[in-house]
């Protein structure tokens, strides 16, 4: 029998990261190959940008996508959020020259206060929400807490392409696949102070750490290219990471939707509590592991070493600061 359609609003969906991502959810890729989707994509009201997110949706219908039953393209929030089963919040404002992270925060905290009140209101019962744009883990924050109705576990931040490309320099010293690399992990904020785990990762089943010997190189190398990798990416290609993001966004939600294989765990940005010593509430990145069925749990009992131990208090000091920064927006 088939599947009723999910739908799925994307934000911001007319950006670089909406051109990789649309084409991956609408053949299946997201969601599984028997699962029909209706694409509702947000922008904003400005000429421009709506004939560019035209022309990226006369791009996929051009594809003919058996799973791809409708496109809704509005840059009303109550339009795109009508009914969505999911809701990837990737749309955000760029931070432009000088300005500071605190800026950044400030500028777009206010769109996810009006993207989670719309949420809130129209979107369908199940709904679940992942939020990309940056600075993602505040701003999910922002997002959950202009919800009331809609329980907080199922608001997440992205963390999975820092998994991935943690996975990726474990695998390129060892001289392996990645796929011989398991349970990389991020804690913290996904900032410059994320905190990439190599005391837990395995390499063919045994420790990292030791596979790959060299303490140095694990704690600065390893840990500095995974923090900075974001900002190499823009030196090199002159525009932030696009398909590799995209590529996490589809491994995030295919991670929360379908049950962790035993004995691993995946990075996700959830609402703290308390494990960890991460303060209670905010949203941070956790070991997580799904059930299948739309629930998670954070991975408990991992031991940290006083190096990660340290370095994730500092992440979530940043994430204390950045709740204060934008705590007029928090209801
Ligand atoms: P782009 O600037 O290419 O696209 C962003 C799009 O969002 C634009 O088309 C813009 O018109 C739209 N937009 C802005 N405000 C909006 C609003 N209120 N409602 C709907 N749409 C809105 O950026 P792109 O490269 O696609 O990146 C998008 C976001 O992802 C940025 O905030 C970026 O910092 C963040 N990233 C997050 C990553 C993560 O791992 N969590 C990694 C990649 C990326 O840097």
């Amino acid at each position: 029998m088939t599947k009723a359609p999910l739908r799925v609003t994307i934000t911001g969906a007319a950006g670089q990261i909406g051109y990789a991502l649309l084409p991956r959810i609408a053949s299946g890729q997201m969601f599984g190959p028997d699962q029909p989707v209706i694409l509702q994509l947000l922008e904003i009201p400005v000429e421009k940008v709506m004939t560019a997110l035209n022309g990226v949706a006369m791009e996929l219908e051009d594809c003919a996508f058996p799973l791809l039953q409708d496109m809704v393209l509005t840059s009303e929030p109550d339009v795109a959020f009508k009914d969505a089963n999911w809701c990837l919040l990737v749309g955000s404002k760029p931070r432009g020259p000088g300005m500071e992270r605190g800026d950044l925060i400030r500028e777009n905290g206010p769109i996810f206060t009006g993207q989670g009140r719309a949420i809130n209101d129209h979107a369908a019962s199940d709904v679940r929400v992942a939020v990309v744009g940056n600075p993602c883990n505040t701003n999910c924050l922002i997002a959950m807490n202009s919800a009331p109705d809609i329980p907080d576990e199922r608001f997440s931040a992205m963390t999975r392409l820092d998994q991935n490309r943690a996975q990726a320099q474990l695998a390129a010293k060892a001289g392996v696949h990645t796929s011989a690399v398991k349970n990389t992990l991020i804690w913290g904020n996904h900032s410059a102070t994320q905190v990439p785990d190599f005391v837990h990762a395995t390499i063919n089943g045994k420790s990292a750490a030791e596979v790959i010997n060299d303490n140095d190189w694990l704690t600065t190398t390893f840990f500095e290219t995974v923090q900075k990798r974001g900002a190499a990416i823009i030196a090199a290609r002159g525009l932030s990471s696009a398909a590799s993001a995209a590529n996490g966004l589809i491994d995030h939600v295919r991670d929360l939707c379908n049950a962790t294989p035993d004995g691993e765990w995946r990075s996700v940005c959830v609402k703290s509590d308390g494990s960890y010593g991460v303060p209670e509430g905010l949203i941070s990145s956790f070991p997580v592991r799904a059930d299948g069925k739309g629930g998670w749990e954070i991975v408990q009992g991992l031991e940290l070493t006083p190096f990660l131990a340290e370095k994730l208090a500092l992440s979530a000091a940043e994430l204390s600061g950045e709740r204060e920064t934008v705590s007029g927006l928090l209801t």
